[in-house]
């Protein structure tokens, strides 16, 4: 069971993906319910606060190699203060995004929070290009990279704040991998547990090994749930849908899994783009989802 005290960090941001939607992430979950499920659960939901962040690019998205880099970079310190003061008042930092760039904030605090710290990513996608390696120059693309310190932007760039160790942090539900992340992933051994390993494996047998290496020997586990990791048909309203993902009933299981491990300190959920979520069901399965993470069992 996680700390009972709650922080929703809401983080109106887009330009990481570049394309507008995901901004309205942070409200869709809420409207979808989400603090009635985590009052549901027994959460007490402390200080929530929006970060400020930009919406209306006064320019175009600039010359370098990550679009809106100032933007991103500005964003993302402003969530990582967010994340250290929760975690400084003991309270569970959950990020609202936003576009998956709203998490190097977050890891950006949590590793100047904890030293060791577990990551589990389940995303559609690595999440680990570089300013070289980016097909679209989107920086929800390379969080990870930054996180790592493989890209030229990396996470100690913003003031107080760690690397995030590669043995400690698992991807899953991956099924689009650029070729630039191939690589990365297998100079660096990255765990990285694909659609076609839950299928041989099992959700079961791939959650049991991602818990054991990102919670055995740290500080505890980050989750972040990027939404495009479950399966379109189920939850279209994502800019970059990829066929062939993780169940609805695979997905709760997992989250039931990392809730009873009992070594979850924080998490983000991301990606949700409101203007493609024409019938809410992305955001209503967000919420769901969260719930279940944060310890909602069926009986
Ligand atoms: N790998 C591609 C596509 C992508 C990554 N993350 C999302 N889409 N959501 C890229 O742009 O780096
Ligand atoms: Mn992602
Ligand atoms: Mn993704």
């Amino acid at each position: 069971m996680i700390d009972k005290k709650v922080r929703i960090i809401r983080v109106p941001f887009w330009m990481g993906s570049g394309r507008i939607g995901t901004e309205l992430g942070p409200e869709s979950m809420i409207t979808a319910g989400l603090l009635g499920q985590l009052k549901g659960i027994g959460m007490d939901i402390v200080g929530d606060c929006e970060i400020d962040c930009c919406r209306h690019p006064s320019g175009s998205a600039g010359s370098g190699d990550i679009k809106y880099y100032t933007e991103v970079k500005d964003m993302a310190r402003k969530v990582s203060e967010q994340v250290v003061g929760a975690l400084q008042s003991g309270f569970f930092p959950l990020v609202l995004g936003g576009d998956h760039s709203v998490s190097i904030g977050s890891l950006a605090g949590l590793t100047g929070h904890y030293r060791n710290l577990g990551v589990i990513w389940f995303d559609a996608h690595a999440d680990l290009n570089t300013e070289e390696t980016t097909p679209t120059g989107n920086a929800h693309g390379m969080p990870l990279a930054i996180a790592l310190g493989r890209a030229r932007f990396k996470l100690t760039d913003i003031q107080g704040s760690n690397l995030v160790s590669k043995d400690k942090l698992v991807i899953v539900g991956a099924r689009d991998i650029d070729p630039g992340e191939r690589e990365l992933i297998r100079e660096e051994g990255i765990t990285c547990f694909t659609m076609h390993d839950i299928d041989r494996y099992g959700m079961r047998n791939v959650m049991e090994k991602a818990i054991r290496i990102a919670g055995e020997g740290t500080d505890g586990i980050h989750f972040s749930l990027d939404l495009d990791a479950l399966d379109p048909q189920i939850a279209s309203g994502v800019g970059t849908p990829v066929p062939g993902g993780i169940s609805y009933r695979e997905a709760h299981f997992a989250m039931e899994m990392i809730a009873e491990s009992g070594l979850l300190r924080s998490a983000d959920v991301v990606e949700i783009n409101a203007v493609l979520d024409n019938d809410r069901r992305t955001a209503r399965h967000a919420v769901e989802l969260t719930a279940s993470l944060l310890g909602k069992r069926i009986l």
